[in-house]
């Protein structure tokens, strides 16, 4: 999507010209799931598919909004002191959760603007398109309305978004990776103490290709804060057996194996293993990438799906698939889902040689064993949100 067209979408929903471009990407995990909320390490990259937004100021109090992905949905109008949620509110959730919750910071607006919105990430397909967009908001107001905040403040400021505003449980993993996403880089979080390094992602003929299952994640939010429960009951379990732990990311798996017996459940012990132990992959597959072990990085990509699959069970048939078959294609390194699970995208590392009979190979498995296609892109390690010029 360019300056310019964007420019002609946001005239032909409003009748004027929008004053400034904007643009907030999406993001992959390379590895690191579900330990964010867990204490742990993270390891994603904003990818150069995003959401954009055309921004214009208005001289009354309302705010307007028009998506070119929800056409049906029209013009959304709420005046800039209307901010409580409503369940309603269809995509106008994330303005004015984003305004609500900088309010509390004492960011507000002291006019109204039009925002017109078009993104090229696939819809719930776990890329982030909700952080995507809630970090475009954070940026376009932070820069029109002179707010004067880091990007730390807006990547929180998302995240409060989803825990306070819409209710949702989520970690800082997707929020991060967007507000710090760097061309060709990775960046290695510690969820536990926010502090971050950037790796870059040297991958030799090797390309990260994205594969869609096309699955809509129905239950993902249930069954999210269930495995976050899970989690927090076995760090109790821990500490009431004296164990001198805060939160799973605290333990190696030596630690965790020698006081696993307190948790003394099947299910929370493979839960807050599979934290344990994906933390500590983490760390490893950041010192294979920045050592140029490539191998070694995809051996620790495939162990996570598998950890993923057996311990935290949230992969399902339509993402085994796709990261089963990719295993077995040639010139794969590795191959594992990506953010919550449930459905959305998996990611594999492929030789560039290889990439078209891959996407042939594994688009014709999975279309035989579920049923319908999944989508394919290769995909590019791009920048934080930023404005565009023409
Ligand atoms: C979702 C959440 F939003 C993240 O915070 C993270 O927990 C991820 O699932 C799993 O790693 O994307």
């Amino acid at each position: 999507m360019d300056y310019q067209s964007l420019k002609d979408e946001f005239n032909q929903a409003f009748g004027y010209a929008g004053e400034r471009v904007y643009f907030s990407p999406g993001r992959i995990n390379l590895i690191g799931e579900h330990t964010d909320y867990n204490g742990g390490h993270v390891f994603p990259c904003a990818i150069t598919m995003g959401t954009y937004g055309v921004y214009a100021a208005r001289k009354d109090d309302q705010v307007r909004l028009y998506s070119a992905n929800l056409p049906d949905a029209g013009i959304l109008t709420f005046p800039i002191d209307k901010l409580d949620f409503d369940k309603n509110d269809s995509w106008a959730k994330f303005p004015r959760g984003v305004m609500y919750e900088m309010a509390k910071q004492g960011k507000t607006v002291n006019h109204g603007f039009d925002l017109f919105v078009h993104g090229d990430l696939p819809d719930a397909s776990g890329l982030s398109s909700s952080a995507s967009i809630e970090l475009l908001i954070g940026n376009i107001l932070n820069q029109e309305f002179d707010w004067g905040v880091d990007q730390m403040t807006l990547i929180k400021n998302g995240q409060a978004v989803e825990n306070d505003y819409l209710g949702l449980n989520t970690g800082i993993l997707d929020q991060f990776a967007i507000g710090m996403g760097k061309k060709n880089q990775a960046v290695l979080l510690d969820a536990n103490t926010m502090k971050y390094e950037y790796v870059p992602v040297e991958l030799g003929d090797n390309v990260i290709v994205i594969m869609n299952t096309n699955k809509r994640r129905e239950l993902t939010d249930s069954k999210y804060n269930e495995r976050r429960s899970e989690c927090e009951k076995a760090v109790a379990l821990l500490q009431k057996g004296g164990v001198d732990v805060k939160t799973l990311g605290d333990l190696t798996q030596e630690e965790f194996d020698k006081d696993a017996y307190l948790v003394n459940d099947d299910t929370l012990i493979k839960r807050a293993r599979h934290a344990v132990i994906e933390n500590q992959r983490t760390l490893r597959a950041k010192k294979a990438l920045s050592n140029g072990q490539l191998e070694e990085f995809g051996k620790l990509v495939n162990a996570s799906h598998v950890s993923l699959h057996y311990d935290y069970e949230v992969t399902g048939q339509e993402l085994d698939t796709l990261a089963e078959t990719a295993w077995k294609q040639p010139g794969v390194l590795g191959a594992r889902m990506t953010g919550a699970g449930f459905g959305g995208c998996a990611i594999a590392i492929v030789n560039k040689a290889n990439v078209d009979d891959f996407i042939k190979n594994v688009g014709n498995v999975y279309k035989q064993e579920i049923g319908y296609e999944a989508s394919f892109y290769v995909a590019s390690i791009g920048d934080g949100p930023k404005e565009l010029k023409a």
